[in-house]
């Protein structure tokens, strides 16, 4: 950033104080973190935010070639904000994938350079530990070197209490049986009034923590979500940040944040509406000031759309849930701006480049895959 204007700002804002810690990498406080919220301009949040992402990650932007499983839409749980569940009851609205259908998934992307899939879908009794680890293991077999991230804390929460094991010996079975990380599904709003109206039904803040904890103590890496946009205050989000901020300190076993959108429609809380493009933005910058020990802040790209991912990279984003070919449904039920998310490699590096980032692809674990110069052309 220009020295001149980190002069001008620090020397006549109102925000001093706040943007000399930031340029100088010191941490804020929660107090300063809701000042940002509540009165920063959308200017001073870029600055701020871009020269965090900048001293972290220059001008890259990751991207990663996944694809998603969801074995089930049928859910025990019922959080208001869920357009994409069916209770059990209601059967004829759900599907319930088979061992072999999840199989025959992954070997549909034979031959084509996928690092990763990712596993995620609703709580559903019948899809049991004993069947996870099965699968898991046959998936290592058909394709050892595919990274599997699966699984939210209140999925493993529901199949660590039905298989009666602690969370400890629940995820070590996972992990021999080839899980390599956790997504960050689930977090929702920590702050425990707030939860309890949206979701009371499903894992605590409490029990999320200590899974993503546990998952790290035992060498294995996770990304951590918020909810945004709905009945939370700029408190809650910057408690909850303040929450997963204190618990990278202690394990470094965070790999990214991704902020989601509430999005409004066929759910209970459709009356809420959504929040603004620039909230989005303003959200994006303030968890990149304030998470300062999060390497990663990643944008979902089918949630908030092509335009929204081209801007929030000037607002501390430095990883677009990279996906070629996006297969979930759990955006797409809820209004996402992508209703059929698929973008070819040289769209999504277009797509990077032409908001002024060098595109990179990584694995999982963020190692580099492949760089891409700034005019190469990429097979899709
Ligand atoms: O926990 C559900 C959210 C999450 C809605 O770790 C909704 O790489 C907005 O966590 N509006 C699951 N959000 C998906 C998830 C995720 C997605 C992409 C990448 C990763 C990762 C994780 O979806 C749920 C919930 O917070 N969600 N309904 C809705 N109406
Ligand atoms: Fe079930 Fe997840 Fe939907 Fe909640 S958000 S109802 S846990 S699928």
């Amino acid at each position: 950033m220009d020295t001149n204007y980190k002069d001008l700002i620090t020397a006549d804002s109102h925000f001093k104080s706040i943007s000399e810690k930031v340029f100088l990498g010191k941490r804020i406080t929660p107090e300063e973190g809701l000042r940002l919220f509540d009165e920063a301009d959308l200017g001073l949040l870029a600055t701020l935010a871009n020269a965090v992402r900048e001293r972290l990650n220059g001008n890259i932007t990751y991207f990663n070639r996944n694809f998603h499983i969801e074995p089930t839409n049928l859910c025990v749980f019922t959080c208001k904000f869920c357009s994409y569940s069916r209770l059990l009851k209601q059967k004829d609205e759900g599907w319930v994938l088979s061992e072999d259908e999840i199989l025959d998934r992954i070997k549909s992307y034979d031959g084509k350079p996928i690092t990763e899939v990712h596993i995620v879908g609703g709580v559903h009794p019948k899809l049991d530990l004993e069947f996870f680890c099965e699968v898991l293991r046959k998936i290592k077999k058909l394709r050892p070197e595919l990274h599997i991230k699966g699984f939210t804390a209140v999925e493993l929460d529901y199949m660590f209490h039905k298989a009666k094991v602690s969370v400890k010996e629940g995820l070590q079975m996972l992990k021999d049986a080839g899980l390599g990380s956790l997504p960050g599904g689930g977090a929702e709003i920590f702050d425990e009034e707030v939860r309890n109206q949206i979701c009371g039904d499903k894992c605590t803040t409490e029990q999320w923590l200590y899974i993503h904890e546990t998952a790290h103590t035992l060498g294995m890496h996770t990304n951590a979500t918020m909810l945004y946009g709905h009945l939370e205050k700029y408190e809650h989000r910057i408690d909850h940040m303040e929450r997963l901020r204190t618990l990278q300190d202690k394990t470094s076993g965070f790999n990214t944040f991704i902020p989601l959108k509430y999005r409004s429609q066929d759910n209970e809380m459709s009356y809420l509406g959504e929040v603004s493009v620039t909230e989005d933005l303003r959200n994006y910058a303030v968890s990149r000031i304030y998470l300062d020990n999060f390497r990663h802040i990643k944008a979902y790209w089918p949630m908030i759309g092509r335009t929204v991912a081209s801007l929030s990279q000037a607002f501390g984003v430095d990883d677009l849930d990279g996906t070629i070919d996006d297969s979930t449904k759990i955006y797409s039920l809820a209004g996402a701006e992508e209703q059929t998310p698929v973008l070819t490699t040289e769209q999504l590096t277009q797509l990077i480049r032409s908001s002024g980032r060098t595109p990179v692809e990584r694995d999982t674990l963020y190692n580099v895959v492949q760089e891409y110069s700034s005019e190469e052309t990429v097979e899709s």
